[in-house]
């Protein structure tokens, strides 16, 4: 059964109307149009690159008609002055419909993500390893709430050295940096990095004195038979908008000016970055928390004048993310591990002491391969 109704020209040929049997109509332009054809000519067809460039099209681009077949699954459209017929499925209009856009400055977050705090995350995306390795379906179904949790654990995994970069491998690739391919995280004497001891670590995204910023982290858990040394998680897109609620004015500070983080290693490393601790692209999609008490350096971006309120601002948001109604709290077991999106939810360890072993190992990765992994299944 087709979702479409009917399709007419509108506005001299710059554009058309497709009609939904419900909801809102959705219009397209004519030259949109004519860009996005997915004839041969325009696209190759062995890979779907498109062939023409934007200058191929002439400026008057107009559609002289368009029809809607019975079944309303497709349309046909015909343009001038450059003659040419193409089709279009209705669906694909749909799944790329833009008429439905805010103009404007409004905060907005990507429909695909599911925001949470400790008490509305009712169930934490969750798979077996070898479940992992040979069911590709269930695989994706995690992969998809890791996506849109920004949070996931594995359970089951081996308790070996290296084991987390056959992890990261169900995915994506890995992110090989200053520390490693992967890296330990334990207690060490003259650590580089407080990471590398039993202290406690505020909620933080790692790694934003580098530009860009691994989107993902992986940590697992060999060994971890301490007092103490749990995990927190907490979705700092939650605490972003929690900010928004509470303190606009706050929400506009942290959005607005860059705080600069900064990692120094004796002379051989020296990492230095600039992120707003709230950022939001141009037309105010929240897209990132950059958020790491250990390295934040001298804040050199706000004027004086705002530099208290920015205090203020800073510690409000510091307080949110402390606050344990936001924070869900797990003591990894040896083979157990959780991943986050580093761009959003923000993890953090209690003090570890006494008797016992701690050993986990992390990496690096990156979101363009999660989202590539689930995109590429969608398509099959
Ligand atoms: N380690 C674990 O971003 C940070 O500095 C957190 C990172 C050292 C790779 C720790
Ligand atoms: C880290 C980190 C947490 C832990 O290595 O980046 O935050 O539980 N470690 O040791
Ligand atoms: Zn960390």
């Amino acid at each position: 059964m087709s979702l479409f109704k009917s399709v007419k020209v509108i506005n001299s040929g710059k554009a058309i109307l497709l009609s939904p049997k419900c909801g809102a109509p959705l219009r397209y332009h004519s030259t949109w149009l004519r860009d996005n054809a997915l004839d041969v000519k325009t696209r190759d067809k062995k890979n779907g690159q498109r062939l023409i460039t934007v200058s191929d099209i002439p400026v008057k681009t107009y559609i002289k008609s368009a029809s809607l077949d019975k079944k309303g699954k497709e349309i046909t459209i015909n343009f001038l002055p450059k003659k040419k017929q193409v089709k279009f499925s209705t669906n694909w209009l749909k799944d790329n419909a833009y008429d439905n856009k805010q103009a404007g400055s409004k905060v907005w977050i990507n429909p695909d993500l599911k925001i949470w705090s400790k008490n509305s995350l009712k169930r934490i995306p969750i798979i077996n390893y070898k479940t992992a390795k040979s069911n590709k379906k269930l695989l994706i179904n995690w992969l998809k709430s890791l996506n849109s949790f920004g949070f996931a654990k594995i359970t089951g995994c081996e308790k070996k050295t290296g084991t987390v970069i056959k992890i990261a491998k169900l995915f994506g690739y890995v992110r090989e940096t200053n520390y490693g391919k992967f890296f330990d995280v334990r207690s060490k004497i003259n650590a580089v990095n407080l990471a590398y001891t039993n202290l406690g670590l505020q909620a933080h995204t790692d790694n934003p004195y580098r530009n860009p910023v691994p989107t993902i982290q992986i940590l697992h858990c060999i060994k971890n038979s301490t007092k103490g040394g749990a995990t927190k998680v907490i979705d700092g897109f939650k605490a972003a908008l929690r900010l928004k609620k509470e303190n606009k004015k706050y929400f506009d500070l942290l959005s607005k000016y860059r705080s600069q983080f900064e990692f120094k290693e004796k002379n051989n490393v020296h990492l230095k970055s600039r992120f707003p601790m709230i950022s939001l692209s141009t037309d105010g999609e929240l897209i990132g928390i950059y958020f790491n008490n250990r390295s934040i350096g001298p804040i050199t971006d706000v004027p004086y004048s705002l530099m208290l309120d920015y205090y203020k601002a800073y510690r409000k948001f510091s307080n949110i993310i402390d606050d344990p109604k936001m924070a869900i709290k797990f003591k990894l077991k040896p083979g157990q591990c959780f991943i986050v999106d580093n761009s959003r939810v923000l993890h953090a360890r209690t003090a570890y002491y006494g008797s016992g072993n701690r050993w986990l190992q992390g990496c690096y990765a990156d979101k363009d391969g999660l989202l590539s992994s689930i995109l590429s299944q969608k398509n099959n």
